[in-house]
């Protein structure tokens, strides 16, 4: 193992530790030290944003960290998030060419950072994104996809509570004589494949890797 492979990791390990103690700062001078030391943006929030704020989640999960420190944690993400996203943007394809998705957080949740990353794969992989945000009401779902008229509706829940909002757009689509309009995917920590099924959702992706291809795979793109 090469010099570099250990100061890379060592980088990473800092951006991650910055990320779970929620040092903000330190989060923006760790990244901006991975990105001088050419890491690539994505690998920098796969191998260290991401496992950082899951750290996080496990310590407040076990009582460790108070929703205060989950929130410092949150922001330092976003703020190197912040840093990222042009530099993702910059490398995607620069032709949209494979659809049209809507995207946002069901109501009553109020997480949006992966729902965000997985708008921006999306986009930089050669979709046309709609990005609702979260705590979206489920009328909006509906109104917004009619009115961009697109193929895909992306549907994130971080939440148990908040899981059941998915199960109800696709029930409220069925409603409205829309199902076989828009495909639906669905996303977000607790969601797996089998709930997806049992909501008849039309895909699933456990990460921003996994959107982009079961949302190629719906619209008849080959990767
Ligand atoms: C950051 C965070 C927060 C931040 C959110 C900031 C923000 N603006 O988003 C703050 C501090 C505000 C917060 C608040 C709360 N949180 Co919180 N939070 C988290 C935490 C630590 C990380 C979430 C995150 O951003 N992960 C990083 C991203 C990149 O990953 P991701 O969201 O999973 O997204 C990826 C995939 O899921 C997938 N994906 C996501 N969406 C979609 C959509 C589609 C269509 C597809 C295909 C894929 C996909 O791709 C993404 C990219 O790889 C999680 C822990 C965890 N393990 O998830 C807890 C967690 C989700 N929170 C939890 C809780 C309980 C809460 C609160 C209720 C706490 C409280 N008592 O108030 C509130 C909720 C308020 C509300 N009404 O929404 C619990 C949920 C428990 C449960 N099973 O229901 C968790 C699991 C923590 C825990 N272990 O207890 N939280």
């Amino acid at each position: 193992m090469g010099g570099s492979d250990g100061k890379e990791k060592e980088v990473l390990r800092e951006v991650a530790k910055s990320v779970f103690i929620g040092d903000k700062d330190a989060t923006l001078k760790a990244v901006r030290r991975a990105i001088d030391s050419n890491i690539r943006p994505e690998e920098i929030l796969d191998k260290a944003l991401i496992p950082g704020i899951r750290k996080a989640g496990d310590l407040y999960e076990k009582g460790q960290y108070f929703l205060p420190e989950l929130i410092m944690c949150a922001d330092a993400m976003k703020a190197a998030f912040g840093i990222l996203r042009p530099l993702i943007e910059q490398n995607g394809e620069k032709v949209r060419t494979h659809g049209r998705v809507l995207i946002g957080t069901v109501e009553g949740d109020i997480h949006d950072i992966g729902k965000t990353l997985v708008g921006v794969m999306l986009s930089t992989s050669g979709f046309e994104v709609i990005d609702l945000g979260a705590d979206v009401p489920l009328h909006r779902f509906v109104e917004e996809a009619v009115k961009n008229d697109v193929d895909i509706i992306g549907v994130s829940a971080l939440l148990t509570t908040t899981m059941v909002k998915q199960k109800e757009l696709i029930e409220l689509l069925v409603k409205e004589n829309l199902r076989e309009r828009f495909k639906v995917i669905v996303g977000g920590a607790p969601v797996t494949q089998k709930w997806a099924d049992d909501i008849g959702a039309d895909g699933y992706g456990q990460n921003a890797v996994e959107a982009v291809s079961v949302a190629k795979k719906l619209v008849g793109v080959e990767e």
